[in-house]
């Protein structure tokens, strides 16, 4: 009989389930999410905005890219890793095709062998009377000492390369603070005067219109420059979050209250996409992340576009300006002058 209740309870649970989950949806928005308006209405009742310029920057400094198919995102039927582009997922990509795939080959195929070769010529037909073997010394010694040289092969470059994964940044990386938000992403630039840049997942008809994968485009990128190490500190605002970039071998995990820390580097110009990898919530699934990834000069721009400051323009600025100061001082000198000649009980009080 309790069992009968039991499965009724557990079924009436299933039946409420996406009631529960639509109860979440219907949520007030987290802070953050007003000020940039949420794209990501997935089913939200919001009429779909018309397609909105490629983004709200000033076109002369920032376009945002086209990604090239099959290149930072998953392809159709694919089995293999996306193209890596920054060196540890070379070396990862290495080490699973050229160590780890041929190892578990050889030894898929050698134990079905034996297998085989146990099942028919051990059968008990071509065998009625059983052999009373029960120790081999060669063979133990063997069946120990391969599979402890097969793990060392394939110790050493792995260790090597997580070692290399999580060496830490050099002196000139330009560092992004990177913040989950259920169910978006912040990218701070602390180095170029601390702008934020607020990603929201794109609807189906804008990324269509941009050209871009549905669920991966963003209609804010993060973006960074190419070949230069960035030291990605990663947070989460609310619950645990993950930022993923499979095409740079890169996973981190948000943790409110806490800060991770990790170098990327990426060669390669183009745009990349991820997604959150930490179930986060109800809409875990819509927040993506795509990183575009500039030659530095067209960063730097990027950068401007978006009201940051770049450390050459600073300079720059600071050297006009003890120009403009010098000329203010000679004048004032000049100025100084004349009026200590003409009033020079004038000046004296001036300078008490
Ligand atoms: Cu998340």
């Amino acid at each position: 009989m309790t069992h009968y209740v039991k499965a009724w309870i557990l079924a009436l649970g299933l039946i409420l389930t996406p009631a529960t989950v639509m109860a979440q949806d219907a949520l007030p928005t987290a802070p953050g999410a007003e000020a940039a308006p949420v794209a990501a209405g997935v089913d939200s009742e919001a009429p779909a905005a018309e397609v909105a310029p490629a983004s709200g920057l000033d076109p002369a400094l920032y376009t945002p890219m086209k990604p090239t198919e099959g290149v930072g995102m998953p392809v159709d039927k694919g089995i293999d890793f996306q193209p890596q582009v920054s060196e540890t997922g070379k070396q990862a990509k290495w080490i699973n095709n050229v160590i780890l795939l041929p190892i578990m080959t050889v030894i898929c195929l050698v134990v079905l062998g034996l297998l085989f070769w146990v099942m028919i010529r051990f059968r008990r037909g071509a065998n009625p009377e059983p052999s009373k073997t029960t120790h081999n010394t060669f063979i133990e010694v063997v069946w120990t000492v391969v599979p402890v040289l097969i793990l060392l092969v394939i110790a050493v470059p792995s260790i090597s390369l997580l070692a290399k994964q999580f060496e830490p940044a050099p002196e000139d990386a330009l560092t992004v603070k990177i913040t989950g938000y259920q169910w978006y992403w912040g990218y701070n630039y602390p180095d170029n005067g601390d702008f934020e840049i607020i990603s929201n997942m794109l609807t189906e008809d804008e990324a269509n219109a941009r050209g871009e994968p549905f669920q991966l485009a963003v209609d804010n990128r993060m973006v960074i420059p190419v070949g230069k190490p960035v030291k990605m500190l990663i947070t989460g605002a609310d619950v645990i979050h993950s930022f993923a970039l499979p095409a740079a071998w890169f996973k981190l995990d948000a943790v409110p209250g806490r800060i991770n820390e990790k170098v990327m580097q990426i060669d390669e110009v183009g745009v990349y996409y991820g997604q959150c990898s930490e179930l986060c919530g109800a809409r875990h699934g819509f927040m993506p992340i795509t990183v575009e990834v500039l030659p530095e000069d067209k960063f730097n721009d990027w950068v401007r576009a978006n009201g940051g400051t770049v450390k050459g323009d600073e300079e720059a600025e600071t050297d006009t300006a003890e120009a403009e100061g010098d000329a203010a001082t000679a004048e004032e000198t000049a100025s100084d002058d004349t009026t200590t000649e003409g009033a020079p009980a004038d000046a004296a009080a001036a300078v008490n």
